[in-house]
């Protein structure tokens, strides 16, 4: 297989309602793919950077400059997706921009030999159970609303986002409500350690876990945090690689990870932190980043992996999007079907994928 050209194409998606977390409120998802021409197919990836650098030190128009000034010209005489990473491991950072182009490689190599990503990283389930990520809202009811029409549509999982000031009487508000629904929190940040006696008065609410409560570079505050609360601490963007999730499970850090491909340069990185957790007996999950449909295709075939033993943010394209660039992934019974035919298993709708498209850029190679 040789690379012939990489296309980068500008999307803006809006969101079927605005998504607010402790970082920002995101309306519109402005979204960066990366095709990967190739000698046998084609191949998709999607960067999975946000507009601003809130969630982490990425966002998209450095994503598309890093890729068009040293990434695609750096990967112009790679045979197969394993090359990708060693021929952009020079480059510090930009994690979400190589994984965008990792996947688009790897997309086409699967296609070119009629693999699914499902059966190339290793998945052992047909479907995924399906959670949903609930953002803060303005008042209770409005969250109860929300929470409840979820739970209508069959998500097995609710995730709320939380904040000072947003914390323990949303989900006292929940709990009380939906009783024992599988329930957890994810603070993006937005606390330090001496918040842990605060945040523990959310142990009596039996929560799953708590999602990065302290800053990404806090690991040992999280393992100081984890020795003071009994809810479980999980990792979102504290873990950028494989080495860093060994080292925050031996630190006591966190005793669940949240995967994202984007996060970590990759869905080959993604499953060398999953196998990671597996040899650790810790429990993982499949994050997201609102993704559209090439996204989610591939971010479904991992949540399908043996150690991603709960359930995902992994929602259908509706919870997202009015019209998605796929044909839509729809739940059923809470669960996601996942992808089986070649690369991600699922491709752009031609018209639907024009009619979002802000521009395009070509890179030969
Ligand atoms: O894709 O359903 C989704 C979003 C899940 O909450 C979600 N993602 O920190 O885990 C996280 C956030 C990051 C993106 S917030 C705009
Ligand atoms: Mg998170």
């Amino acid at each position: 297989m040789k690379l012939t050209g990489v296309e980068l194409r500008r999307i803006s998606m809006p969101l079927v309602a605005p998504f607010r977390t402790s970082f920002g409120t995101e309306t519109t998802r402005d979204v960066l793919l990366v095709r990967a021409a190739t000698t046998d197919a084609e191949g998709w990836g999607e960067c999975v950077a946000m507009t601003a650098p809130l969630y982490s030190s990425e966002y998209v128009d450095a994503a598309a400059d890093v890729l068009r000034r040293f990434l695609v010209p750096a990967v112009a005489s790679v045979s197969s997706a394993v090359q990708v990473a060693p021929a952009l491991a020079r480059f510090h950072g930009h994690r979400m921009a190589k994984a965008a182009l990792e996947t688009a490689v790897l997309d086409a190599e699967l296609r070119a030999s009629g693999v699914s990503f499902a059966r190339e990283l290793g998945a052992v389930r047909e479907e995924v159970p399906c959670g949903v990520s609930v953002g803060i809202m303005d008042s209770i009811d409005e969250l109860l609303d929300a929470v409840g029409g979820y739970l209508d549509e069959g998500y097995v999982r609710i995730k709320l986002k939380i904040q000072p000031g947003w914390d323990v009487e949303p989900v006292r508000a929940v709990r009380e409500r939906f009783g024992d629904v599988l329930l957890q929190v994810d603070a993006n940040t937005a606390y330090t350690v001496s918040d842990a006696r605060h945040l523990a008065r959310l142990d009596p609410f039996d929560l799953l876990l708590i999602e990065q409560p302290l800053d990404e570079e806090d690991v040992l505050g999280h393992a100081e945090l984890a020795r003071q609360i009994t809810t479980p601490v999980c990792l979102d963007e504290s873990i950028t690689s494989a080495r860093a999730a060994a080292a925050a499970i031996r630190l006591g850090a966190c005793s669940i990870i949240n995967i994202k491909p984007g996060r970590v340069g990759g869905y080959l990185e993604a499953r060398r932190i999953h196998d990671v957790c597996i040899a650790n007996g810790v429990p993982a999950w499949c994050g997201g980043m609102l993704e559209t449909g090439i996204g989610r295709a591939a971010n479904v075939a991992l949540a399908a992996l043996p150690g991603c033993t709960l359930p995902g943010d992994t929602s259908g394209s509706s919870r997202y999007y009015r019209t998605d660039i796929t044909p839509p992934f729809t739940l059923r019974s809470g669960h996601l079907p996942v992808p089986t035919g070649p690369g991600i298993g699922v491709d752009p709708i031609e018209s639907e994928l024009t009619a979002v498209t802000t521009g395009t850029e070509w890179l030969a190679l």
